[in-house]
């Protein structure tokens, strides 16, 4: 495996969950790291701990990718400070609401398809040209394997999974010939906040989707991550579908009493 030293990668979404042990990870494989998440403040203690654990000083910046401006000052400051960019991990990303087409709520889909499409989309679309420029880059989109199933009450969380794996197929064949890897990263049940933000805040609701299964944790997602990014330049991982043991696809699940 080739290391991150001398590299530097962004992750989106960083201030928990698979972002947050992604980018703690890639900082641990020697790469440069550059996060952003909406809660800054939840930053400064993943700067900390990547300065005691690698004595790098990570680079965090306020990031809301579903505000054209916030985008526009996170890339020049990214781009301000290191100059270059060879990795970028698209994890900003979240399912609003598990309701049924009749029932769900409008603006849960607008906020879902803002963050998960077009926020992915504008952050490649704007670091795309020094990814290219740094002459062996890397784009990590974290799908989900409701981007190969739907499931009742995900029409549009599943769309926009689905979407994410068009976009990255797209983007393999625009960057054929020109040094830049494309990987999706596919995770099924994942134990981080994101089914807390799903039932807006019900922890109870949010507690059931683990209940009696094994879940992955967001430090065996970062694994994947930097497994993928890690192969030599001309090694490209293009999808990788995760699940717990305990998971069978986007619908099927064992559990224990
Ligand atoms: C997360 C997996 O099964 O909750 O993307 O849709 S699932």
């Amino acid at each position: 495996a080739i290391d991150g030293r001398g590299k530097v990668a962004v992750v989106t979404g960083a201030s928990s969950g698979i972002g947050r042990q992604t980018a703690l990870a890639l900082a641990r494989a020697g790469f440069d790291v550059a996060v952003g998440a909406r809660r800054k403040e939840r930053l400064a203690d993943l700067v900390d701990e990547i300065a005691r654990e690698t004595g790098k000083a990570a680079y965090a910046a306020a990031l809301d990718v579903t505000s054209v401006p916030s985008i526009d000052a996170f890339v020049q400051g990214v781009i301000g400070h290191f100059g270059v960019v060879h990795v970028l991990v698209n994890n900003a990303g979240k399912a609003l609401g598990r309701d049924p087409v009749e029932t769900a709520d409008e603006a849960d889909w607008q906020e879902m398809l803002d963050t998960n499409v077009m926020g992915l989309m504008r952050m490649t679309k704007r670091f795309l040209p020094h990814i290219v420029a740094s002459g062996d880059g890397h784009i990590v989109n974290l799908g989900s394997i409701a981007g190969h199933e739907s499931y009742a009450g995900g029409s549009v969380y599943c769309a926009t999974k689905f979407a994410v794996r068009a976009i990255t197929e797209a983007l393999r064949h625009e960057l054929l010939g020109k040094p830049v890897r494309v990987t999706s990263i596919d995770p099924g049940m994942v134990e981080t906040e994101f089914s807390l933000v799903r039932f807006h805040g019900d922890a109870s609701e949010a507690a059931k989707v683990y209940q009696g299964v094994r879940p992955l944790t967001a430090d065996d997602i970062a694994d994947c991550i930097v497994f993928a990014v890690t192969r030599p330049a001309h090694v490209n991982i293009d999808e990788m579908i995760v699940t717990s043991i305990d998971q069978a696809g986007a619908r099927v699940f064992h559990r224990r009493g």
